[in-house]
């Protein structure tokens, strides 16, 4: 139990290293899965640690990748966990765990993802704003999203009823968070966007459980009409 509770204590704050390549900023933030921005009950969980988008180079508008590294362990059942969800916020303040809606900044975006109820007490957890990173049903564990207007700040947490008791005994648990090239409609990265990015927008065309496939340019985890009408409205652009 100490052992644990002093693994807690050392990964309670986000350690952020930042590299660049390839004209990509990606920052790797390491990841403490007990932490939370949901509702628990008779859980002493940390609150989720927020990421401040400007010290990562991110602004309202940007269209950035997020990718879950490693796994966690939920307690009893090893370190093969990888649910990752997160909320954008207009704020750095965390309500405390016995709120309903922990994060009075939320702002929506992204895939929206429903969590379920705390395993003590089984009080409802699911807030509206809040998308998915990896989930059951987006397994991929890793998608695009477009910063909202208005988000300064990015909470995270692992999907589970009981956070307290998770850990991460080797370490490999993040983030892996890049801004991505603005001209996501130049599919075949030509440097313009024409005929054959067309076609393989068009060849990807429908719902996805992959989030940001190929021609999915606004993230919703579709290639659908407005996905096309972004791509026309910049033909023989970027
Ligand atoms: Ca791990
Ligand atoms: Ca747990
Ligand atoms: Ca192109
Ligand atoms: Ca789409």
């Amino acid at each position: 139990m100490q052992t644990q509770l002093r693994h807690i204590a050392s990964v309670a704050l986000a350690c952020v290293s930042a590299s660049v390549a390839a004209g990509e900023s990606t920052t790797i933030i390491s990841l403490n899965p007990a932490a939370t921005y949901l509702r628990t009950s008779n859980d002493p969980a940390p609150g989720a640690v927020a990421l401040n988008l400007a010290a990562l180079g991110i602004s309202a508008g940007d269209r950035i990748s997020l990718h879950r590294l490693g796994e966690w362990d939920n307690g009893p059942g090893g370190d093969t966990f990888t649910t990752l969800i997160a909320v954008f916020s207009a704020g750095d303040v965390l309500l405390p765990n016995d709120q309903p809606h922990r994060v009075p900044g939320a702002i929506a975006a992204g895939v929206p993802v429903i969590t379920g109820p705390s395993y003590f007490g089984a009080v409802a957890t699911d807030i509206p704003e809040d998308f998915v990173i990896a989930w059951s049903t987006y397994p991929n564990g890793e998608v695009c999203v477009i910063v909202p207007k208005g988000a300064t700040h990015l909470f995270t947490s692992v999907g589970d009823s009981l956070f307290y008791d998770n850990v991460d005994p080797d370490r490999d648990w993040g983030l892996e968070i890049a801004v991505l090239d603005a001209c996501a409609a130049d599919l075949d990265a030509d440097g313009v966007v024409g005929a054959s990015d067309l076609g393989i927008l068009l060849g990807g065309w429908g719902p996805s459980s992959v989030i940001g496939a190929p021609g999915d340019l606004d993230c919703d985890a579709d290639v659908d009409a407005a996905d096309l009408a972004t791509l026309l409205g910049l033909w023989g652009g970027c």
